[in-house]
């Protein structure tokens, strides 16, 4: 696990900047013109981390004004000499590995266990495997061209992660950027400006400018940014979709969920109870692909509920730091208070809440593993995105009513499917509206598979060979944009 020294370096970067974090904007860090700043906290403690800087319109205008200039040099590298500095932002990553897992843990509140194992080398994985894409660019993509200047907007549930999936693409393709890291989490953003610098990417390349939604909102409209590309709350979505209509602006939205885990009589109960900790307790719940929805068989439900209560008896919740820790803290308190009232909704409109006996800390943002049953599928509990640890439980009697009940959202971002019987599990799979459908098995990601969602859940994929594709635009429409030769 990390070492404790990994604290103290995590501790130390924090300390040296405690007149505050400045944007990274043109390979330099700077505050603010008019001094605007905002802190940033531990969710587990309360305790004030930092101080960041609040990007206005000025930080935008120099954000995109580097990114334009070095588009062009940048652009016109060779993908294999663009592909040497993905490498080294992989390498370094993977060198700093348990300074990142710290210091995301300590802004965001996720388990260090989860950080240590999932998120860093997810991230990881994704620089190298966007490096190769970058070696193949020309080959592999040779009617096609850089869309230009990305404007990057990402949410707080896995930082650093998000991150990855917006930058490694974006420049593998022969992109440059201007990122805005959610102000719940923007640390580990700042500790990789950091490493952009060590490994001497060209200044402009990546721009990160620290700010909330009013930042974010500057970036969807300046008219020097070629395409956007965001994740977050579909709320936030439409707005930004409506900001961009009609400015030519290329958009990929990745936005809320709902996602079914379809439990048929014949499936392996005891993995897929597993199965369902990972899906809506993992991260505590704050994952937008969660399984947030267990439809089970009703023949199985009742023995479903009794190991599912066994195991939650068994989930530790408490300090995100300690390695024996499955649950950590919500985010904010703002998030803490949504999650609250929706499960109070759900009872008052008639649902059974049960949860753990076990200790929860009473000081810091943590909520207990919760459990819905006797759930109404037009309940607002079945239809809301929570976007914390609690399951809603409904029953099905046929293949048919599992695939309606699904289907029954206005989202439609993942789903999982369990049973032994393959024909079963592939019948289902095929009529399931969702981007992404695991059998088996649930929250798995490869930066080589293309990740999105279909309805309210947004649209575009990131990953792999399509994901590339919302960072390239056809040749022939790049040329139209270029001067007419004088
Ligand atoms: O999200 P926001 P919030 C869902 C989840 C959660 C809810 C609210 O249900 O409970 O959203 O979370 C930036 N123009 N998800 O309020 O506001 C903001 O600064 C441009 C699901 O935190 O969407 C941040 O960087 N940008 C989700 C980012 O948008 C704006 C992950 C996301 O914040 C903006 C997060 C604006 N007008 C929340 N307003 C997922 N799909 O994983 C805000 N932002």
């Amino acid at each position: 696990g990390p070492a404790p020294e990994a604290n103290q370096d995590v501790i130390a970067w924090l300390a040296a900047k405690k007149d505050g974090f400045g944007h990274f904007i043109g390979g330099e860090f700077v505050p603010s013109k008019d001094g605007a700043a905002f802190d940033v906290f531990n969710p587990a403690t309360g305790a004030k981390l930092a101080q960041v800087a609040q990007g206005g319109k000025a930080e935008i205008d120099a954000a995109v004004e580097s990114a334009r200039k070095a588009f062009g040099p940048w652009s016109a590298l060779p993908g294999d000499t663009r592909a040497r500095y993905l490498y080294a932002l992989a390498r370094l990553l993977q060198k700093r590995e348990r300074f990142f897992s710290v210091l995301e843990t300590m802004d965001n509140g996720k388990p260090i266990r989860e950080s240590r194992d999932i998120d860093i080398p997810l991230v990881v994985r994704h620089y190298y495997h966007h490096a190769g894409w970058a070696e193949l660019i020309e080959s592999e993509f040779p009617n096609h061209k850089p869309v230009g200047v990305c404007g990057q907007i990402i949410p707080w549930n896995f930082p650093l992660l998000m991150l990855a999936w917006k930058v490694a693409p974006a420049l593998a393709a022969g992109n440059t950027v201007v990122l805005k890291p959610a102000e719940f989490t923007p640390l580990t953003a700042l500790a990789f400006a950091e490493l952009c610098r060590e490994a001497g990417l060209p200044a402009g390349v990546v721009n990160i400018v620290t700010g909330d939604g009013r930042t974010g909102a500057l970036i969807t409209e300046h008219p020097g940014i070629d395409k956007v590309a965001f994740t977050g709350s579909t709320e936030v979505g439409r707005i930004i979709r409506k900001a961009t209509a009609g400015s030519g602006k290329k958009l990929s939205l990745e936005l809320g969920g709902k996602s079914p885990f379809i439990v048929f009589d014949d499936a392996d109960l005891d993995s897929a109870v597993e199965g369902i900790v990972d899906a809506i307790w993992f991260n505590q719940g704050q994952v937008c692909c969660a399984g947030s929805r267990l439809l089970v068989h009703e023949a199985v439900a009742e023995r479903m509920h009794a190991k599912l209560k066994a195991r939650l008896e068994t989930l530790r919740v408490g300090d995100p730091l300690d390695k024996a820790t499955d649950m950590g803290a919500i985010v904010d308190a703002v998030q803490l208070d949504r999650i609250r009232s929706l499960v109070e909704q759900g009872r008052t409109e008639g649902a059974a809440c049960w949860q753990p006996s076990i200790a929860v800390p009473e000081k810091g943002l943590f909520f207990p593993p919760t459990l819905m049953t006797n759930v109404a599928p037009a309940a607002t509990i079945a239809q809301e995105e929570i976007f914390g640890p609690v399951l809603v439980s409904m029953t099905f009697r046929t293949p048919d009513e599992a695939v309606q009940l699904a289907n029954n959202s206005r989202y439609g971002l993942a789903a999982s499917i369990w049973s032994e019987s393959i024909n079963v599990a592939l019948d289902c799979a095929a009529r399931l509206k969702a981007g992404v459908v695991w059998v088996n098995s649930t929250n798995l990601f490869d930066a080589a598979a293309g990740f999105g969602g279909y309805r309210e859940s947004g649209f575009g994929r990131e990953g792999g060979r399509e994901g590339l594709y919302e960072y390239l635009a056809p040749a022939w429409e790049k040329k139209a944009e270029e001067p007419a030769p004088a």
